[in-house]
């Protein structure tokens, strides 16, 4: 059955799905879409009427939201298990992905990185004020991950993870300017992590072009 990613290589959530696929070692056919473009793509708004990557197709099965596609991933093929089998690790490992998606992505990638980098790499207007907003309300959301990581090798426990394909490329994107990655810089046991995931081959080869001097 064919299997097809409408990604986005600027798209920090097209980034950990793509990442779910490396981990899982599965080929797969990747579809570019802009979906910040003026004129949404046909074949993007018949999978997802928001407009959002990432989305996936599997024969004529099709999914978007990235937590239930990197689940999928994970359940529907073979390949490294990459979710917890206890229940308490696995509660843990979703409780991170929530708190990701509720708290992190907005503070990380929408304030922090499009103001200090994206949009001055884009020669697109920056707003100071939204990044100090930003730099403010991703302080707690650091500080909430640095005490699930507290004592473990991985987010969830002592294997990689869901939980760890989530977090890293929003880490990524918030350390790749300079007042993300001295915010982060505060957080020890959170660093450390992201400095040993750096060194994934994974992680290395689904990086953004974009980013790779940035962020690895
Ligand atoms: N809740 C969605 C969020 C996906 C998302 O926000 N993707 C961004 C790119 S990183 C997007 O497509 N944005 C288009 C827009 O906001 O119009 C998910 O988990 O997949």
């Amino acid at each position: 059955m064919q299997l097809r990613l409408y990604s986005y290589e600027h798209s920090v959530y097209s980034w950990i799905a793509r990442l779910a696929l490396a981990e899982k070692g599965i080929s797969y056919e990747l579809f570019e879409v802009d979906p910040f473009d003026a004129n949404p793509a046909q074949e993007l708004l018949s999978i997802n009427p928001l407009n959002r990557v990432p989305a996936l197709s599997h024969g004529r099965f099709e999914l978007y939201e990235t937590a239930s596609i990197t689940r999928y991933i994970d359940e529907a093929f073979n390949g490294s298990v990459l979710q917890p089998q206890l229940p308490g690790q696995r509660a843990k490992q979703n409780q991170i992905i929530g708190v990701l998606d509720s708290d992190a992505y907005w503070p990380f990638v929408r304030q922090v990185f499009v103001h200090s980098v994206y949009n001055p790499m884009f020669s697109e207007p920056i707003s100071p004020e939204e990044l100090k907003a930003g730099l403010n309300r991703s302080e707690p959301v650091l500080a909430a991950l640095e005490a699930l990581v507290e004592g473990q090798q991985f987010l969830a426990g002592k294997e990689f993870s869901l939980a760890d394909i989530h977090a890293f490329p929003m880490l990524a994107y918030l350390q790749a300017g300079e007042e993300g990655r001295e915010l982060t810089n505060g957080f020890g046991k959170l660093s450390s992590w992201y400095d040993t995931l750096c060194d994934r081959p994974t992680v290395c080869s689904t990086c953004p072009n974009f980013l790779v001097d940035k962020v690895l």
